[in-house]
């Protein structure tokens, strides 16, 4: 059994990002990170793995490597948090008590509920799925056979991580057929859960031209069922008649699995909401009934999009606040609900989004971003990835927005 000061659940991208924070001024015995894996991925990797541009090694680091040095690691599974009591317990039976605790447990893939799935990814089916580091060298492997028929790709019926990815890789595999000169024998599906493209205004219309020139074809209420390995056959639901179901033959189908916080956080009333999100208030990220406790990143009932760029805007916030109540002073810091997307549109272009709270765009750069720039492209695939080791998860990047303050010579 153990005791510290401030224990972080969930050494992901929020969790390590803070506990790097912390481990500048807190000793190795009063920080403590309970993270089951042996392996930290950097997730938004996945998208361009799947297209064949890099490599799961790539966007793989040892966890002991991405934590901060002065922090005790327990290589454990929180299975029950009880807030009244300040504990937390682990599956190797091992309780925890805390002072101060931030969750940051992220969301979890259910490949499970949708019937077929699993075992239509085990198989050489046509299906694939970029969202996990199992299953994302498949999608290449079923890129580089497709030659005619149906590509189809999924948005669920749930909060997803990234909500521009589910599309990202439709864009690409128009753009890997059109270069490989097959793309008129393919016909390409986006077929979303969601009643828009995209949730902000100015980018769904630059992503409505794309589809619309490209000859995407997207239905919007359009739901993933069922998948019939053995046909090739998926079914769909229209959200707006759910007892309207059509199925289709498929070569490709891209799927972006429904997903939900683990169990341990959704299920615990005290914690989270009906939704199963830490219940946290948006603009301080404190708890809204225990002082003591904040969430990060994808688990937390934020309504921002949940992305790691929302989670490094989001570290600096808890940072300050979790400081501050460790000192018994005020909150000082609020997140406007920062979050941004890379919205990759081809092996050379991308649309750059950056937005709030409000949906209205909050871009870093002194140029309009709502349209295809291979500059973003690049900054996505070569300068993201070190500025998130080397800078994000030493707790040294809380965002961009002292950059675009300084862009737009806005000083205030
Ligand atoms: P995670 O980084 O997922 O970490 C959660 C951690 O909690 C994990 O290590 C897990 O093992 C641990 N955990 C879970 N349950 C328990 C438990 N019971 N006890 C202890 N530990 C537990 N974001 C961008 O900003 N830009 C992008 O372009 C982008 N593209 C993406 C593309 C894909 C395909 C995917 C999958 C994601 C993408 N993201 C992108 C999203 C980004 O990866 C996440 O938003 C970010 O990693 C969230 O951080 P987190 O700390 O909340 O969760
Ligand atoms: C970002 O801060 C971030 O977190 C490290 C990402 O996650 C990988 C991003 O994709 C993006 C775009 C940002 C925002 C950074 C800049 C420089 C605009």
């Amino acid at each position: 059994n153990h005791s510290c000061k401030l224990l972080v659940v969930g050494g992901g991208t929020g969790g390590c990002s803070v506990a790097a924070k912390f481990a500048k001024k807190l000793k190795k015995n009063e920080l403590f990170v309970l993270e089951p894996s042996e392996h930290h991925y950097y997730q938004p990797l996945f998208t361009l793995i799947g297209a064949g541009v890099g490599t799961v090694k790539g966007a793989r680091r040892n966890e002991i490597e991405v934590l901060p040095e002065n922090c005790t690691w327990l290589k454990d599974n929180a299975v029950e948090f009880d807030l009244k009591n300040n504990q937390v317990k682990t599956s190797k039976g091992d309780t925890i008590q805390y002072e101060f605790l931030l969750v940051a447990v992220g969301l979890e893939t259910r490949y499970d509920k949708i019937p077929g799935l699993l075992e239509a990814l085990s198989l050489p089916s046509g299906v694939c799925s970029n969202y996990s580091a199992k299953y994302v060298n498949k999608t290449y492997e079923v890129l580089q056979n497709l030659k005619d028929g149906n590509a189809i790709f999924t948005f669920p019926n749930s909060p997803v991580k990234c909500p521009g990815a589910p599309q990202k890789i439709c864009y690409l595999t128009e753009h890997y057929l059109r270069k490989k000169g097959i793309r008129k024998d393919v016909k390409i599906t986006y077929n979303t859960s969601l009643g828009v493209i995209f949730g902000v205004k100015t980018y769904a219309d630059a992503l409505w031209k794309i589809c619309k020139e490209r000859g995407i074809n997207v239905n919007l209420k359009t739901n993933l069922k069922e998948i019939d390995v053995f046909n090739k056959e998926a079914t769909f639901e229209n959200l707006n008649i759910p007892e309207e179901l059509t199925k289709v033959k498929f070569s490709m189908l891209h799927v972006t699995p429904p997903m939900c916080t683990p169990e341990v956080v959704g299920n615990n009333k005290e914690l989270s909401n009906a939704e199963g999100f830490v219940e946290v208030e948006k603009n301080t990220l404190q708890h809204c009934r225990y002082k003591n406790v904040f969430a990060i990143g994808d688990c937390s009932s934020t309504p921002n999009s949940k992305t790691a760029a929302a989670a490094a805007a989001q570290s600096n916030v808890v940072y300050h606040n979790l400081s501050a109540v460790m000192n018994g002073s005020n909150l000082s810091l609020a997140y406007d609900g920062y979050a941004s997307c890379p919205l990759i549109t081809g092996y050379n272009s991308c649309i750059l989004a950056e937005f709030d709270y409000n949906l209205s765009p909050l871009e870093t750069f002194p140029f309009r971003q709502d349209r295809e720039l291979l500059s973003m492209y690049l900054l996505k695939k070569n300068f993201m990835p070190s500025l998130y080791w080397h800078f994000m998860l030493k707790g040294n990047w809380n965002g961009p927005a002292t950059f675009r303050k300084l862009m737009h010579f806005d000083f205030k």
